[in-house]
C-alpha cells in the first residue's frame, strides 16, 4: 500500500543555498535552514565561510559588469555565511520559491524573503538557478568529500 505511493525520484538534484551575511548577523541561521528541512529536503554539506572576494566573484560571475556588482561582492564578503549544498526532488528550483523573489517588494509572505526580507541586496538567502550554477557554485565552496550522501528513513530514528 504504502509502496503505492512512493514516487521515483526522476529530478534528485542538489543545489547550494547559502545564508548571506544579513542571515547570519541577525540570527537567523536557524530559522533559514528550518524552511528546507521542513520542505523535506535533505542537507548534504553545511559550513561557516567568511567569502573571499575572488570566491566572491567566481559565485556571482554572471552579475560581473552590472553596476550592482561592485557592491554585490563588498556585501556577500562583508561578514561570515552559511554555506551549503542541499538534496531533493527538483530542489534547485524548489529551493529558489522557498527563498522568495529576488525582488523583496515582489517577494510572496511565507518565502524567506517575503517574510524577513526589507531591502533588496540584503536577501539573506542565496539559492542556485540551474544545475550549470549549482555545479559551480558548490565547487566553489566544497571539495567532493564534505558532500555526504545518506537517506533520511524517520521511523528507526524515532
Ligand atoms: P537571486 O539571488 O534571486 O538569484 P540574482 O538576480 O542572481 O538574484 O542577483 C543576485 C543578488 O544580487 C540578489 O540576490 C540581490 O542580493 C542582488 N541584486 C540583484 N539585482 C539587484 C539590483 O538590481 N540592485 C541591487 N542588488 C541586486
Ligand atoms: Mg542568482
Amino acid at each position: 500500500m504504502i509502496d503505492s505511493l512512493e514516487m521515483e525520484s526522476e529530478h534528485m538534484e542538489r543545489t547550494f543555498l547559502m545564508v548571506k551575511p544579513d542571515g547570519v548577523q541577525r540570527g537567523l541561521i536557524g530559522r533559514i535552514i528550518s524552511r528546507f528541512e521542513d520542505k523535506g529536503f535533505t542537507l548534504v554539506a553545511c559550513k561557516v565561510v567568511q567569502v573571499t572576494e575572488n570566491q566572491a566573484k567566481i559565485h556571482y560571475a554572471e552579475h560581473d559588469g552590472k553596476d550592482f556588482f561592485p557592491n554585490l561582492v563588498n556585501f556577500i564578503t562583508s561578514g561570515p555565511v552559511v554555506a551549503m549544498v542541499w538534496e531533493g526532488d527538483d530542489i534547485i528550483a524548489l529551493s529558489r520559491i522557498v527563498n522568495g523573489k529576488t525582488n523583496v517588494n515582489e517577494a510572496q509572505p511565507g518565502s524567506i524573503r517575503g517574510d524577513f526580507a526589507a531591502h533588496t541586496p540584503k536577501n539573506l538567502i542565496h539559492g542556485s538557478d540551474s544545475p550549470e550554477s549549482s555545479k559551480r557554485e558548490i565547487a566553489n565552496f566544497f571539495e567532493d568529500h564534505e558532500l555526504v550522501n545518506y537517506d533520511k528513513i524517520i521511523s528507526s530514528w524515532i
